[in-house]
C-alpha cells in the first residue's frame, strides 16, 4: 500500500522543507556579510560555518525537489506513487556538515594545537562512524530488527562524541578563563539538545503507530534539527567570534582607513 498524506499533513513538510531552505540560504548570505567583523583568527571558525549553511542549502533543495517527485495529488490525498522519496541527501548531507560543525566548535575555543588535532580527530573519526552506521538503519523496514540494531551501534558513536564534549573537554578547559568556559558550556548543551532530536526523529517511526504521521513527525523533526544545529548554532559561534575578537582589541571599522582617521572624524 503506498503511503497516503492528508493535504495538511503533504504541505506541512512541504513548508518545512522551504523554511529550512530559506534559512540556510539567509544565513548563508549573513555569515559572508559578517566576516569583516571578525578578527582573523576567528575566520576559519566563519569559513567551516558558511559552508554548512552552503551544502545544506544545496541538500534542502534536492529534498524539497524529490519530495515533490514522490507524491500524485489524487482524489484529494497525496499518494506517494512517484519516485521513492530520496532519503540519501540527507545523510550524505549530514556526513559532510557534522564533521564540520564539530570542527567549527573546536577551532572557535583557540585551544592549544596538540589538545585541537586530537579532539578534531577523534570527534571527526566518531562522527562518520554515527552517520554511516545510522545511514543502514533508516532505510530497513520500520520495526526490522535492523532498523534497531543499526540505531543502536549508531547511538555509540554518538554517546563517544558525547563524552568526548562534556568529560574530556571539560578537564582541558580547567586552566582556561571562565569566560570561555561559559561559552563551551553554552555550546555544548545546545549540541546535547539540538542533536538529540536525531535520534528521536529515527525512532519516530516505533513509537507512532500511524504511518503518515509517523513520516511527517520524521520529516519535521529532522528539519527542526538541522535549522537549530546549522543556522543557530553558527549564529552562536559567530557571536561568540565577534565577543572575542573585540576582547582581543580588533576594531573592525578601523580595517582600511589611515593611523588616526577614526579620531579626526570623530572631532569634526
Ligand atoms: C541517527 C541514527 C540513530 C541513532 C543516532 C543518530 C544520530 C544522528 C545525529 C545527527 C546529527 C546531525 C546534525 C546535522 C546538522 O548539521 C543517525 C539518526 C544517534 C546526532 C547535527
Amino acid at each position: 500500500m503506498d503511503l497516503t498524506l492528508t493535504e495538511a499533513q503533504f504541505y506541512l513538510v512541504y513548508n518545512a522543507f522551504s523554511f529550512v531552505i530559506a534559512s540556510m540560504g539567509a544565513a548563508f548570505i549573513f555569515f559572508l556579510l559578517v566576516r569583516g567583523r571578525v578578527a582573523p583568527k576567528y575566520h576559519t571558525a566563519l569559513t567551516l560555518t558558511t559552508l554548512v549553511v552552503a551544502i545544506a542549502f544545496y541538500h534542502y533543495v534536492r529534498i524539497f525537489d524529490s519530495w515533490n517527485s514522490a507524491f500524485s495529488f489524487i482524489g484529494g490525498e497525496f499518494v506517494q506513487d512517484g519516485e521513492p522519496f530520496n532519503e540519501g541527501y540527507r545523510y550524505v548531507d549530514w556526513l559532510l556538515t557534522v564533521p564540520l560543525l564539530l570542527a567549527e566548535l573546536v577551532v572557535v575555543l583557540k585551544l592549544p594545537k596538540d589538545s585541537t588535532k586530537s579532539l578534531l580527530t577523534r570527534l571527526i573519526i566518531a562522527a562518520v562512524a554515527m552517520i554511516l552506521l545510522g545511514w543502514p538503519g533508516e532505510i530497513s523496514p520500520v520495526d526490522s530488527t535492523a532498523r534497531t540494531v543499526w540505531g543502536i551501534a549508531s547511538t555509540i558513536p554518538f554517546l563517544y562524541i558525547l563524552y568526548v564534549l562534556f568529560i574530556e573537554l571539560g578537564r582541558s578547559l580547567e586552566r582556561q578563563s571562565s569566560g570561555v568556559r561559559k561559552l563551551v558550556d553554552s555550546l555544548r548543551y545546545i549540541i546535547l539538545i539540538t542533536w538529540g532530536i536525531y535520534p528521536l526523529a529515527y525512532i519516530a517511526p516505533s513509537w507512532i503507530s500511524n504511518e503518515a504521521t509517523a513520516e511527517v513527525v520524521r520529516q519535521v523533526g529532522y528539519s527542526i534539527g538541522d535549522v537549530l544545529a546549522k543556522p543557530l548554532f553558527g549564529l552562536l559561534v559567530v557571536a561568540i567570534a565577534i565577543t572575542k575578537s573585540r576582547e582581543d582589541g580588533f576594531d573592525p571599522d578601523q580595517i582600511g582607513l589611515p593611523a588616526g582617521a577614526a579620531g579626526e572624524s570623530s572631532t569634526t
